[in-house]
């Protein structure tokens, strides 16, 4: 008999040090009891909603995290925070997370605040934090908050898993451009403009608004049929100093908002499982292709010029599905 199954039913109970166990499983992707407790969560694990927070170092995510923590509980429900680090291999000690567990909520068992290393497993956190919603989910934990840190592929993941994904700007940092570049701005379904009580937030939100108008025009060309959903719904723009908690209601009702309008062709619940899938087969595939010996081999043929890319390539499918399963 597995111990997965005390320490799965503590988890259902709400006992956090058993949550916090199960979670150590889901972020060290390898754990050997990994599949085995995704099997067993899976069916019966209620659904959360999940709130994305994403934006660059320092614009005060945590800090819009932590009022959004006191709203939430206000309307009863129960907060699980997962903050990710992208640049940390583990996710050790006093991170992001940390940091907010140290502010209001600390005492609080309706709220449990985990921080998480991105590229602790294959797949980074596009493959652990779906694992770790359901973990939460199963613990109790109704609305789940993901904080990501940085410009880039994190981010992206997050808001494929968010129901709604708030985009966290401030004054004085170039935010707008750089977040127009890296393609978060059409990911995010809110834009807020934190420290609003710093001077250059009207600029930021002025500068904000036309790279909106602008992506909408170029997005809306460009790819009708992937933007039909989202292109109905233009993000507001809103203003929070979330160090005083102020916006931060308004901030919740968009979202409540989001979440209404969001009528997709296809439910976010599709979508999420879809990429989940997708992610879980991909970090699979990369596995076995790193372990794969015959790599070696293509790749010497194909620099002599004795066999070409593509073939090479297929060989190397062919090879590793000979290779059996059982490695997602
Ligand atoms: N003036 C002002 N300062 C703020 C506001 N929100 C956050 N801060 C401050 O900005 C700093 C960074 O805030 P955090 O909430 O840690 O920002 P973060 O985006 O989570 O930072 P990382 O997780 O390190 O990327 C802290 O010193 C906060 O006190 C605000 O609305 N106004
Ligand atoms: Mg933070």
């Amino acid at each position: 008999v597995s111990e997965l199954d005390p320490l799965c039913a503590r988890l259902v109970s709400g006992d956090r040090r058993a949550l916090a166990r199960l979670l150590t499983i889901v972020e060290d992707g390898s754990a050997p009891q990994r599949r085995e407790l995704i099997a067993t969560l899976h069916p019966s694990a209620p659904r959360a909603r999940v709130l994305g927070i994403t934006g660059a170092p320092g614009v005060g995510k945590s800090s819009v995290t932590n009022a959004l923590i006191t709203e939430l509980r206000g309307r009863g429900h129960r907060v699980g925070v997962v903050a990710v680090d992208p640049s940390s291999p583990f996710s050790g000690g006093a991170l992001l997370g940390d940091r907010i567990r140290m502010q209001s909520h600390h005492a609080d068992q309706g709220v449990f605040v985990r921080s998480m290393a991105a590229r602790g497993r294959l797949g980074g956190i596009a493959a652990a934090a779906p694992e770790a919603v359901l973990v939460l989910a199963a613990g109790g934990y109704d609305v789940i908050v993901i904080e990501t840190v940085g410009v880039g592929q994190s981010e992206i993941d997050v808001a494929a898993l968010a129901d709604t994904t708030v985009l966290v700007m401030a004054p004085g940092m170039g935010d707008a451009v750089q977040a127009a570049k890296a393609g978060i701005l059409e990911v995010a379904d809110v834009l807020v403009v934190n420290k609003a009580d710093q001077p250059g937030a009207g600029m930021l939100e002025s500068e904000l608004r036309t790279m909106l108008e602008v992506g909408h025009a170029i997005l809306g060309a460009a790819s009708p049929s992937e933007s039909d959903a989202r292109s109905a719904w233009v993000p507001p723009i809103l203003r929070t100093v979330a160090v005083r908690g102020e916006g931060i209601a308004g901030l919740l009702a968009a979202a409540d908002e989001h979440e209404r309008a969001d009528h997709g062709s296809e439910s976010r619940e599709l979508r999420r499982a879809r990429r989940w899938i997708e992610e879980l087969a991909l970090s699979t595939l990369r596995t076995r292709i790193g372990r794969s010996e015959r790599l070696e081999e293509l790749a010497a043929a194909v620099a002599e010029r004795t066999l070409d890319p593509l073939r090479a390539a297929q060989a190397l499918l062919d090879g590793l599905r000979a290779e059996g399963e059982g490695d997602a």
